[in-house]
């Protein structure tokens, strides 16, 4: 009940605060891109069930949704390619997700403004000076630091990423990390990670609420959004300040081949006659037992498909140094215990152990597998 109200009290001050958008509002957006107020609103039950929330809070979720241009938003580009706008905007037809991203008051966006040069500059001071301490600052991409910050030069004035992104920070009422590059440093912090590239949460000590996945889908990227616009305060987070409602499960526990994997079928090669069958992809590298995300739920390209429905294992992109902890991709977990580098198995030293309680769950799934095998084999 006390959240009831909570909510219904941030909404009539939302209400209440100017529309920083001076063109449009949802209503004629989804007419123009023609969707109906009844696809609007299913897609609000949708969200709410999708948010962990009550359905009856259904109508509140729509109306933070048309109150989406109370909150300005200032979204930062650092070391990465792009794939995370990519995955919010690339879309054919516009997708109700999308239009809610567009009318949300997106006061600097490199990737979709007309602005370059000096101009850019300019608007990202003075929407930071505009509404200091009001936006929400979305981050993609992880971030120089130390000898190597020159590596990411921004600008006319030349100024670092670390820079801008402190800068940006500082002043932000709430931060949330988009992408795995800007969560956990990613792709270009892999391994020898020659930029010396970190996540945001090395540039300021304000809590940051990460929405990894190389990239993340667009719901997790607007469903944070409403998150905020109906509640103000941050979500309840995992251990790797991950939203638990979108990052409380494993890949694993959604998967639509689970089934597949507790009767013991799996995919021996890509290609094979269990593969056409859609057998459990587990034994050519499925990370799934190790990965926190909800892709099988909303999955990519417009509710099209996702990764292991597409034929390949889940590789784990929403978890940290996924691109040195769980590869090989087409290999499972299990066949690297030993993996001399980096000590699995009789491994304690701090920043190892949560490959350590990988490779305890590899093991624990390995067994598993190898159990439902048997059972197949026996039948
Ligand atoms: Fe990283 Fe996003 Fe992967 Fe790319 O920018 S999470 S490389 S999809 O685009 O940051
Ligand atoms: Fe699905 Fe992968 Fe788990 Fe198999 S191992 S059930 S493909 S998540
Ligand atoms: Fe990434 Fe695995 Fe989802 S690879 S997109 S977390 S299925």
């Amino acid at each position: 009940m006390l959240e009831l109200n909570q909510i219904k009290s941030r909404l009539e001050a939302l209400e209440k605060l100017p529309s920083l958008k001076s063109s449009n509002s949802i209503p004629k957006a989804l007419e123009k891109a023609g969707f109906s107020r009844r696809d609007f609103m299913k897609w609000a039950g949708a969200m709410t069930a999708f948010l962990a929330l009550p359905a009856s809070f259904a109508p509140m979720v729509a109306r933070a949704a048309e109150l989406a241009d109370r909150l300005p938003v200032v979204w930062l580009h650092m070391a990465e390619c792009t794939g995370c706008s990519e995955s919010l905007l690339r879309s054919d037809t516009p997708t109700i997700d999308s239009l809610i991203f567009d009318y949300i008051s997106l006061e600097y966006h490199e990737t979709v403004m007309a602005a370059s040069g000096w101009q850019a500059e300019e608007n990202l001071e003075s929407a930071i000076e505009k509404h200091k301490g009001k936006y929400v600052l979305m981050v993609e991409g992880g971030i120089p630091m130390g000898d190597q910050e020159s590596y990411l030069t921004v600008g006319p004035h030349g100024k670092t990423g670390y820079e801008i992104a402190k800068a940006a920070s500082d002043n932000a009422y709430a931060i949330l990390a988009i992408g795995t590059c800007s969560s956990f440093g990613g792709i270009q912090a892999a391994r020898p990670n020659p930029s010396n590239s970190q996540p945001l949460s090395k540039v300021t000590n304000k809590t940051i609420i990460n929405v990894p996945g190389c990239p993340p889908s667009e719901k997790n990227i607007v469903g944070n959004v409403l998150q905020l616009l109906l509640f103000k305060e941050l979500p309840s987070l995992d251990v790797y300040n991950r939203p638990k409602w979108a990052y409380g499960l494993r890949i694993h526990d959604l998967c639509e081949r689970r089934g597949r994997f507790d009767a013991g079928e799996f995919v021996h090669h890509f290609g094979d006659e269990g593969a056409k069958q859609g057998y459990c992809l587990y034994k050519v590298g499925c990370k799934g037992p190790y990965t926190f995300n909800n892709c099988s739920r909303e999955r990519f390209n417009q509710h099209t498909s996702w990764p292991i429905q597409a034929g390949h294992g889940c590789i784990g992109c929403s978890e940290p140094n996924f691109w040195d902890t769980m590869g090989p991709f087409e290999e499972p977990m299990a066949s690297r215990q030993f993996d001399p580098i980096f000590g699995l198995g009789a491994d304690n030293v701090s920043d190892k152990i949560g490959i350590g309680v990988l490779t305890l769950t590899g093991v624990a799934v390995a067994a598993h597998a190898v159990i439902a095998s048997m059972k197949k084999n026996e039948e």
